[in-house]
């Protein structure tokens, strides 16, 4: 059993308001879905990142200026599906340089890693499955420079006192010459964010019950998905977007494998994501905040979202 998960689901269904966090809903099924998501025309991040990396790789790895080989070491690296063209502009060019993929899905690394090999045969590749941060602690000893990448906005799913502790980390784990590449998605037109995250296919749905269904699976718990509803806000005025499970009915759930009951009234929510949505005002005093300076922001045709050269 992971005894991280049971503390912090125990953590978050005794709480009020409810909460789980969106970092385990990344299993292999939720990995999935996640993929689905990538492929609706509305969750519009995906494409934006992929038009920065199809258009700008050049421009990103010329501005990096690095003495070659360097690493690059990808946080969270999911699919692939946008990396590749970033690592194709490098092999064309014939850059000596070393790619790290990290993820916690054994599943979603293997397929990465297979998808890349085929692609791209005979890149220097190195895929690891974990936590971002005890890899990290090894990759840094490496004396070549390190390009980290932290792309897909990732990083909107952390609240700003966690972002903060999360990218002083990285900075504490970055040598003086690496540079960090991150993708934060920006404030747009609300009704555009919204469609993002509410589809009428209920994929986003699915992609929020999968925990709820995780938690069945592995804490022999009893959670009815019938019973549950999706619900998601977009709150212009600060970016956040927030997902939540509502509960239909007045219930008692049993996790047994953790001894644990958890009542609902009728409609208590539990509150599963935030997806932050940056002005560059706020990139600007994120990273300075954290030890870092923007170098310079890619950004996509549409400017729906950009991918930010840090340097400390
Ligand atoms: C992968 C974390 C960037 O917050 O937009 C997609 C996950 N959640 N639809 C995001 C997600 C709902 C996604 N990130």
């Amino acid at each position: 059993m992971d005894k991280t998960f049971a503390k912090d689901v125990i953590e978050g269904l005794t709480s009020h308001p409810k909460y789980l966090s969106s970092k385990y809903f990344y299993d292999d099924a939720g990995s999935r879905i996640f993929q689905e998501i990538m492929e609706m025309p509305t969750y519009y991040l995906s494409d934006s990142e992929l038009d920065i990396l199809t258009q700008q790789s050049n421009q990103i790895i010329t501005e990096a200026n690095f003495i070659e080989p360097f690493n690059i070491i990808e946080l969270g690296a999911g699919d692939g599906s946008k990396i590749i063209k970033l690592l194709e502009y490098l092999v064309a060019s014939e850059i000596d340089f070393n790619y790290v993929p990290i993820d916690i899905s054994q599943e979603a690394i293997t397929i990465l890693s297979e998808k890349i090999k085929k692609q791209l045969p005979g890149i220097s590749m190195q895929p690891k499955v974990g936590d971002y941060f005890e890899i990290l602690k090894e990759t840094s000893k490496s004396n070549i420079p390190n390009l980290l990448l932290f792309l897909g906005s990732n990083i909107g799913n952390y609240t700003a006192a966690q972002a903060e502790e999360l990218l002083q980390l990285f900075n504490t784990h970055m040598n003086p010459n690496d540079k960090l590449l991150i993708g934060m998605d920006l404030m747009k037109n609300p009704n555009t964010i919204r469609s993002a995250y509410n589809d009428p296919e209920g994929v986003t749905k699915r992609f929020n019950m999968n925990l709820l269904k995780r938690i069945n699976t592995e804490f022999t718990a009893n959670f009815d998905l019938n019973t549950f509803d999706f619900y998601c806000t977009y709150n212009p005025i600060n970016g956040a977007v927030k997902s939540y499970l509502v509960s239909l009915e007045e219930q008692e759930i049993t996790l047994s494998a953790l001894e644990t009951t958890i009542q609902f009234q009728k409609n208590e929510l539990i509150w599963t994501e935030l997806s932050k949505k940056y002005s560059l005002p706020e990139i600007e005093a994120l990273a300075s905040k954290t030890g870092f300076s923007i170098q310079k922001n890619f950004f996509d045709s549409k400017y729906y979202f950009t991918d930010s050269l840090w340097v400390k």
